[in-house]
């Protein structure tokens, strides 16, 4: 069998995904809107051997426990009736440590390329849900430009997949990512989601929040209202936080310089600039910014006291192969 290489862009949730319906299937308890970026991306090779006797991950050149790729390998040996355990080498363009989650390309790339290896042909529904089997905001990375998430409503999950909202190249918004801390331990997304879903008081009110911010989100990506999208994607972001804020014991993702950019971004747009702020499970804020506004953005933010470096970035297309 040849080796296969596919790359998948990472996503960046507008209204967020925080809380799932079922663990063990990474079934989300809402829906999310997110945007799939072009520059920070996952390149992974699998490459199915009859010479091993276990699958074996190469991560940035270090050997890595293969724990979660594992399953996702399995299935697809079960839906193609071939057996072979698999070597997979992945690279992401984006520094490790940077606190820059990389399971979402991580996965949507695995699943493309281990499709092509074993010849399953998958669409790209089924792509995303096994994508969502790996990480549930994988399931987005599947698709390029603005992407919705669908909770579905089927207890095996095969409803609960990301579907395309429009083209980046329809409106190209651009992100800059302003990293504060390198090398942070935050509780891992998985485990703040659980722990906010058991113990948060204000974990149901987030949930039964987000289908307004998803309709609002839906409406100003089809108008390319970047106001109307500003407002529900801080909001979004800033109700997610709050739900983990009020965890037992609370997670404080954020640092000073966290909070200082997110000034920052308020006051640009007070001043005219078209930019609004989302933070995700660590310390690091992302901008999005109307096409054109992201170089003023990265310039201010690098300014601010605490931030380590800035990146930035366009909207880019979904996973694919690339050999
Ligand atoms: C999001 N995050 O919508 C939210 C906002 C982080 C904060 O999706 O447990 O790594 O593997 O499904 O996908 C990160 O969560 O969690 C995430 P699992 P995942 O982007």
């Amino acid at each position: 069998m040849e080796a296969v290489t596919a790359r998948a862009g990472a996503n960046i949730a507008l209204v967020k995904y925080w809380g799932k319906r079922d663990a063990r299937l990474n079934l989300p308890a809402a829906g999310s809107i997110s945007v799939t970026l072009a520059d920070l991306e996952t390149r992974t090779t699998v490459t199915p051997s009859p010479e091993l006797d276990f699958d074996e991950l190469l991560l940035d050149g270090r050997s890595a426990p293969t724990t979660r790729i594992a399953p996702v390998l399995d299935r697809f040996r079960m839906v193609s009736g071939c057996d072979l355990y698999c070597r997979v080498e992945s690279t992401n363009s984006f520094p490790t440590g940077a606190g820059l989650a990389s399971s979402a390309s991580g996965f949507a790339a695995l699943v493309v390329a281990a499709d092509a290896a074993f010849g399953t042909g998958l669409d790209d529904a089924r792509l995303s849900e096994q994508a969502r089997l790996g990480s549930g905001s994988a399931a987005r990375s599947i698709f390029g430009g603005f992407v919705e998430m669908a909770p579905g409503s089927r207890d095996d999950g095969s409803d609960a997949v990301a579907s395309p909202l429009l083209d980046a190249a329809d409106w190209p918004l651009e992100i800059v990512v302003a990293i504060t801390e390198s090398g942070s331990k935050s509780v891992s997304s998985t485990d703040g989601m659980n722990l906010t879903m058991n113990t948060s008081p204000y974990y149901r009110a987030w949930v039964e929040s987000v289908p307004a911010d998803l309709e609002r989100a839906r409406a100003a990506v089809a108008a390319r209202d970047f106001d109307l999208l500003a407002e529900a994607g801080e909001s979004s972001a800033l109700k997610m936080h709050a739900s983990a804020l009020a965890a037992q014991p609370g997670l404080l993702y954020w640092n000073g310089a966290t909070v200082a950019c997110l000034h920052e971004v308020r006051r640009l747009r007070a001043a005219g600039t078209g930019v609004f702020f989302t933070v995700d499970a660590g310390p690091q804020v992302k901008a999005i910014c109307l096409p054109a506004q992201g170089a003023q953005v990265a310039a201010r933010l690098a300014d601010v006291p605490g931030v380590v470096r800035v990146i930035e970035t366009a909207l880019g297309p979904g996973a694919g192969v690339l050999t």
